[in-house]
């Protein structure tokens, strides 16, 4: 049986709470014991955990880093993977090691699908989470602290990045988003989440040969995915997404899922862990040449 990779990122540096620390080690043992389902793909787990001495940069730096060696490797050997966060500032490491493995005539399309926008910096962010700037560190800015903390010197392309399902945002991410003229589909601008999906799929397809897709749980509707740091009303229902990656798992461009920001002391009878499960035995099977 062909054996899909997995990296477990057992971090919460990024964010306001602790408890993302356990969450890639609770869905991997979710999947290993009590999966259900027939048709789980066969993943072989990889666990990358921040190093216990420095300063919070530099233990996310580092981690960042070999998040991004795994990401990279796989990326260039065109093996799809799977990424479970962790709070959402791994998304830094895990897109800058594909952007890291691209060949010269390669270019990557990135879809975020979250409830946030994550385009603070430093010198923006009200709260200075880090969970809260991925995009702005994989966008390239010039504040040096976000540099410091991305792996690697390459960036994603504004018309290569496609946000979906915000609804929550400060006018700073906002500004930052429009001024470079990236594609934003709000939650509110979604009527049928599957044919938006495989329409962004269909468009970066024309543009990019690797595509990635990173799923903030909070992008889900916090009724169905309770689990979360940072829950906002309205969001895409679970069936939605799932119906939407079965469209899309088949384009042999998507090479990875990522699925972060966890927050098992919020979850509700595992309402949230069993959806994570759901998402990937949906995805993963149609990954298995
Ligand atoms: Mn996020």
């Amino acid at each position: 049986m062909a054996i899909i990779q997995a990296l477990g990122i057992a971090s919460s540096l990024g964010g306001p709470y602790n408890s993302h620390s356990n969450a890639a080690e609770l869905i991997r043992d979710h999947l290993r014991y009590y999966a259900t389902e027939l048709k789980q793909p066969q993943l072989q787990w990889h666990m990358v955990y921040p190093k216990r001495n420095g300063t919070k940069d530099e233990k996310l730096q580092r981690l960042n880093q070999i998040i991004s060696q795994y990401t990279r490797y796989w990326a260039q050997s065109a093996t799809p993977f799977l990424a479970i966060g962790g709070d959402h500032s791994c998304a830094m490491g895990i897109w800058s090691g594909v952007l890291q493995s691209l060949k010269k005539n390669q270019r990557f399309g990135l879809i975020w699908l979250d409830a946030h926008m994550d385009a603070h910096t430093f010198s923006t962010s009200p709260t200075q989470n880090i969970h809260g700037m991925p995009i702005a560190a994989l966008l390239g800015t010039t504040d040096k602290q976000l540099t410091h903390l991305y792996p690697g010197n390459k960036f994603i392309k504004p018309e290569h990045l496609v946000l979906m399902g915000i609804r929550s945002f400060e006018a700073q991410e906002y500004t930052l988003l429009k001024t470079r003229g990236i594609k934003i589909i709000f939650s509110d601008g979604i009527n049928d989440f599957s044919k938006n999906l495989l329409s962004v799929v269909q468009q970066l397809s024309l543009t990019t040969e690797v595509i990635g897709i990173s799923i903030d749980l909070d992008f889900i509707d916090p009724l169905e995915a309770p689990g979360v740091a940072t829950p906002v009303a309205h969001g895409i229902k679970a069936q939605e997404l799932i119906n939407a990656l079965k469209l899309i798992c088949h384009c042999p461009k998507v090479v990875g899922l990522e699925l972060s920001e966890y927050h098992p002391q919020s979850d509700q009878n595992n309402k949230t862990l069993a959806l994570m499960e759901k998402i990937i035995s949906t995805f993963y099977p149609c990954k298995i040449p």
